[in-house]
């Protein structure tokens, strides 16, 4: 069984892209810059942003946070976004989700211009991502392919299940894996809440991509030897013993699990660490797609 580290793969990749600010700024440009929008005050949320700024400091991007209260109206953070779009010193920006539920979230991904969209969630880059079209490719996704390339996992005639259909993991994973090229050309099946006999389909899946937010959801009687697991779920229990007051745990049941896997990624420390590395990889891209 291979433990795959995202956190190494993902520290990996933070270094390659601080040479490339280096040759950035030894031009006289100045760094690449990334904003990050986040209302409301939700504890997971602001450690994945503060993450996302300290990142940024490490591989030399400028950032910015902007933080706006949980009563933000949705015409209000509207208007935040305009004023983003006109900023020239900004390469791209993310609006962290979820957002408060008196805040349309389609209107606000709408409104960000698909140049910035660093997260690759508007539906123009969205589907230029469909149609293999060179755009942002949304991080989390984006984080799981890389971690595939670099363990060299095969995923040629591979059958995929991808468990979650969301917008932000399960739809894009399963588009990308089935796409044509060295780390594609799966057969994927997208399970999701109405699937008929799930464990039937988890059993014969070479690789599992759980992306659900149910700890402990795929135990080891889903699974065949040999099965490449990626774990996206991310949940914080309760656990009054931990000095936090919870623990981080995936959708795997890992003890049991990991036994009978090829590759596993671990919860922390696996997908997680990867969607923040693919957002500076992003925001490069954006500086050099709009420069
Ligand atoms: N707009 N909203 C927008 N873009 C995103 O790409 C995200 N996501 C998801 C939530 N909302 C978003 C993230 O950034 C999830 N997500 C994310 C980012 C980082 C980590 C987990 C999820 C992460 O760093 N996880 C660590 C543990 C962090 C902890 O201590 O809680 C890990 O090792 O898995």
């Amino acid at each position: 069984m291979v433990l795959i580290d995202g956190k190494a793969t993902a520290n990996q990749i933070k270094n390659e892209i601080a040479e490339e600010v280096k040759a950035i700024k030894s031009k006289g440009e100045r760094a690449p810059h990334l904003a990050a929008v986040l209302v409301g005050n939700d504890g997971a949320s602001l450690t994945y942003v503060g993450s996302k700024v300290r990142s940024c400091e490490k591989v030399g991007f400028d950032s910015s946070l902007i933080r706006l209260p949980e009563e933000t109206t949705e015409a209000e953070l509207l208007a935040k976004i305009a004023e983003l779009n006109q900023d020239d010193t900004l390469d791209g920006y993310i609006v962290q989700l979820p957002l408060p539920k008196h805040i349309d979230e389609e209107k606000v991904l709408l409104a960000i211009d698909p140049k910035k969209d660093v997260d690759g969630f508007h539906p123009s880059n969205f589907g230029r991502m469909a149609l293999e079209l060179e755009t942002f490719i949304p991080a989390t996704p984006f984080g799981i392919m890389q971690l595939i390339e670099r363990y060299d996992i095969d995923t040629q005639g591979k059958h995929v299940v991808v468990i979650g259909r969301s917008h932000i993991v399960g739809r894009p994973i399963s588009i990308l894996m089935s796409q044509k090229g060295a780390y594609g050309n799966a057969t994927v099946t997208v399970a999701h809440s109405r699937t008929k006999d799930l464990k039937a389909l988890t059993q014969q899946a070479d690789i599992i991509v759980s992306a659900l937010g149910v700890p402990g959801f795929v135990t080891a009687e889903m699974v065949k030897d040999g099965v490449v697991i990626i774990d996206v779920g991310i949940t914080r229990v309760e656990d009054a013993s931990k000095e936090k007051g919870y623990y981080i745990t995936g959708d795997v049941d890992f003890d049991s699990v990991a036994p009978k896997a090829s590759y596993i990624t671990p919860v922390p420390g696996g997908v997680g660490p990867m969607t923040i590395a693919m957002l500076l990889k992003n925001t490069l891209l954006a500086r050099k797609w709009n420069s």
